[in-house]
């Protein structure tokens, strides 16, 4: 319960199929079956199947549910990923779960049931390969960021868009889980002890306590567009012809870069973490190739998509101007590998890890991956604007990630 929210109650399973009947998604004596199937952080995830389909009700609970109860967060939270996914949905529909009901007393949200689909990260430390997942995503950034940035906005629309996702309790999450703790000695963190000297040089570094500052400093104030907030491969379910994106509960009015270089720090976290995960050589060559092969298509497709947009017309009077986009597309694309790299940095060191690397078996390879991934991780926020084009990133990472 939820002394601020009222009408709020925490669901039980039982109480979600009452729910699905009273609003005519399943009729009053259809026999249902019930599942509670969140594995996540934060939140409650019905799955209710009846005889012919099968829903998701999804409840937000008033705290962090991988913390407990002296963790508080704001039921808003609900709405704003209900919300959000219907934003999502007017330009790229193909690629997040239709919703049925978006409830903000209850803060819930009923939607598609994907449970056809893999979890994106699953299918990553599987192995498996997803031909379109790079493209689908790139596509995705240039739909949902253009259309809620100000080239497809006046500034009164996005201002009244932004004041929707105004979203300081989740932000605050990344504040300090993705952006301080991990750089400071902070009780939050959690890592192996075995770590502590590689991090007591990073935590040293001042030149990259700068750059992460700065990053820092563009998370906490460049409202560029909606962003989803929280675009790991655990937010999204894929398969070979299909991917989605779920979970857009952190999302606000944010840097752009944020979310592209949050699937990058994935994709960089899984290559390292097939060193762990038994692939011979040379289908661990093959893995990796495939994983660079759906970053580069994802930053292509974004540009392509973003410049089309740009081409079919922006409320921006300046968005022609000779060389103004060129430049915005460089910036977008640098910010991307600094928050790639603040991304896979606290995956190591912060409070949520990745099951890509803590699945790995043999203790000291899991560790190895570690250090390198925090070497890898600084180079990028350090070196972010080193890079000339997706091709030079991709053939940095292919020399870092050898063996
Ligand atoms: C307390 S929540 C921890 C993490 O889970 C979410 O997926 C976000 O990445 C958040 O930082
Ligand atoms: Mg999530």
């Amino acid at each position: 319960m939820n002394a601020h929210a009222p009408g709020y109650r925490t669901f039980g399973p039982s109480d979600a199929c009452d729910y699905l009947r009273h609003l005519g998604l399943f009729t009053a004596n259809e026999p249902l079956e019930c599942d509670e199937i969140g594995d996540g952080n934060l939140n409650l995830v019905f799955r209710v199947r009846g005889a012919g389909k099968s829903l998701i009700v999804k409840q937000a609970l008033p705290y962090a549910k991988v913390v407990g109860e002296n963790w508080p967060l704001s039921l808003d939270r609900a709405r704003i990923e209900g919300e959000a996914l219907l934003e999502a949905a007017k330009v790229v529909p193909a690629h997040v779960p239709k919703v049925h009901q978006l409830d903000p007393v209850l803060a819930l949200t009923v939607m598609e049931d994907l449970s056809h689909l893999t979890i994106g990260r699953a299918a990553l430390i599987q192995g498996r390969y997803l031909p379109l997942l790079g493209g689908h995503i790139g596509d995705y950034l240039a739909r949902t960021l253009y259309a809620t940035s100000h080239f497809a906005l006046t500034p009164r629309e996005a201002k009244a868009l932004a004041a929707r996702f105004v979203n300081p309790d989740l932000c605050n999450i990344t504040e300090d889980l993705v952006f301080i703790d991990p750089y400071f000695d902070r009780p939050s963190n959690d890592f192996p002890e075995a770590l502590r000297p590689t991090l007591e040089r990073h935590w040293a570094d001042q030149a990259l306590k700068r750059e992460v500052a700065e990053l820092t400093r563009l998370f906490l104030c460049q409202g560029e567009a909606l962003i989803h907030g929280d675009l790991h491969t655990g937010s999204l379910f894929v398969s070979e012809s299909d991917t989605r994106v779920i979970d857009p509960e952190f999302a606000y009015y944010g840097p752009m870069a944020f979310d592209i270089g949050a699937f990058w720090a994935n994709l960089i976290l899984s290559s390292l973490s097939h060193r762990g995960h038994g692939l011979e050589n040379e289908a661990r060559r093959a893995y990796r190739h495939f994983l660079y092969d759906t970053l580069e298509t994802s930053w292509r497709h974004f540009e392509r998509g973003m410049r089309e947009q740009l081409a079919a017309g922006s409320v921006d009077p300046f968005a022609k101007v000779e060389g103004y986009f060129d430049a915005q597309l460089e910036r977008w694309f640098s910010e991307s590998i600094g928050f790639a790299g603040c991304k896979a940095f606290r995956r190591i060191v912060g409070l949520a890890h990745v099951a890509d690397i803590e699945s790995i078996q043999d203790p000291a390879i899991r560790l190895e991956v570690k250090e390198d991934a925090l070497e890898l991780a600084a180079n990028l926020i350090k070196r972010r604007g080193e890079f000339a084009g997706v091709e030079a990133l991709r053939a940095y990472l292919e020399s870092a990630i050898d063996d």
